[in-house]
């Protein structure tokens, strides 16, 4: 049986991995921070599964903590180690700069570190992001692709990027990169662009809400797919004959302004835009009601205006595609929202 070892275990890309694997047949160890509230909700139906009982374990860790992560690799003994832990919010990492690059950028070292001297032989993936390449130097983007990062987060990416080339080069770890696009699922946090749309969508469709939905840059674009076909690439990168670095998207770029029009659709409502810049509104066509407003809180400091993935490497070599297509991806989020909602409507 095989043991891998999870960082970022209750988010949104560490639950699907988990499932993915168990599934698979493996031993899971994630690691778990400690809170003063419970923040396992998106991996407590795992704990739960009498199939998994023996094979599913949690360590308390954090990535700014160097012995912890020793602790975890010494006790899990693992074959393979995902790095999914971040502070991965964009926005947040111009508020929380040095937060951000020891979490992102120093954590990814020491958990390379903790890998080299206690695990050598283990496989390692480290979650790179499409945020490397900012402001892109060509369109689509890549593995040749040049990096030019706009914010501490991408900053920070970038670090641990070059720290997993230089582990694998330096010491001949199977340490590899999978740069992926956006994406995005009914797990996202709601402070991500998406999810903060099927959610207001949703609320709006079951009458829980009146303010309109407050929004940054509408024109950034990005290159969307869905977490759970993302989280097999991950797998499959460590599964090859030798370590390297993926990109990994649709291919696919949609705006913001795109993906809100196709959110209020599915609920009936064409969105129709008036107005400039900060004064931009979207309206229900039909009644005029104002139900998408922009409002610069949520610009950035520096944007990255236009994501599309080159994913041929990945097709190629890897034998990867994703399967949910951006229209069935807005869907799938859309409902999930609504379900969710009408449920905890009901059950007061
Ligand atoms: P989430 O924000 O959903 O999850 C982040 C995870 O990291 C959570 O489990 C969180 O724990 C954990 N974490 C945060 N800080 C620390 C810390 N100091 N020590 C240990 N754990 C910590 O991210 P996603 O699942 O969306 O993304 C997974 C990884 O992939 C991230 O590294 C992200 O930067 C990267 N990425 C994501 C993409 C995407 O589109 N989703 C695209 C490209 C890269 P807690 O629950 O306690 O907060
Ligand atoms: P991103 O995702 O920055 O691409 O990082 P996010 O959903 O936060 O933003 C996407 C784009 O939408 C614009 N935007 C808004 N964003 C948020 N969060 N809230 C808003 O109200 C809003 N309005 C417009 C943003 O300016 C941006 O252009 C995600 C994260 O998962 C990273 O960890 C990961 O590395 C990258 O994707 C690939």
């Amino acid at each position: 049986m095989k043991r891998a070892l999870i960082t970022g275990i209750t988010g949104q890309d560490g639950s699907f991995l988990a499932e993915f694997l168990l599934e698979k047949g493996y031993e899971v160890h994630g690691l778990v921070r400690r809170s003063s509230s419970f923040n396992r909700a998106r991996i407590d139906h795992l704990r739960s599964d009498g199939r998994f009982r023996r094979r599913f374990f949690l360590h308390y860790g954090d990535l700014s903590d160097a012995d912890s992560l020793h602790e975890a690799v010494r006790q899990t003994k693992p074959d393979e180690v995902y790095n999914l832990a971040a502070q991965s919010h964009v926005g947040v990492s111009f508020h929380q700069p040095t937060y951000t690059a020891d979490v992102v950028a120093l954590g990814a070292l020491r958990l390379l570190e903790a890998v080299r001297q206690l695990a050598p032989e283990a496989r390692y993936y480290q979650a790179s992001s499409s945020e490397l390449f900012g402001k892109a130097q060509e369109v689509p983007q890549s593995e040749k692709t040049p990096f030019h990062p706009r914010s501490p987060y991408a900053v920070a990416k970038l670090f641990a990027f070059w720290a997993t080339v230089n582990y694998r080069e330096a010491y001949g770890l199977f340490a590899c990169n999978g740069i992926l696009f956006n994406h995005e699922s009914p797990r996202r946090g709601e402070n991500f662009v998406t999810r903060k749309i099927t959610k207001a969508v949703a609320e709006f469709a079951t009458g829980l809400r009146e303010e309109p939905l407050a929004l940054g840059n509408l024109e950034a674009r990005r290159d969307w797919g869905f977490a759970g076909d993302y989280v097999e690439a991950m797998w499959l990168i460590l599964q090859q004959q030798e370590p390297d670095d993926y990109v990994v998207g649709t291919g696919e770029t949609h705006s913001v302004r795109e993906f809100c029009q196709l959110a209020f659709s599915e609920i009936g409502i064409e969105l129709q835009w008036e107005g400039q810049g900060v004064e931009e509104k979207g309206l229900d066509r039909k009644t005029g009601k104002v139900l998408v407003v922009v409002d610069p809180r949520y610009f950035r400091p520096a944007e990255v205006e236009l994501l599309q993935a080159d994913p041929r490497k990945a097709k190629e070599r890897l034998g990867w595609q994703p399967k949910v297509s951006f229209p069935e991806l807005v869907r799938l989020m859309v409902q999930a929202d609504i379900q969710e909602l009408t449920k905890k409507h009901q059950g007061r």
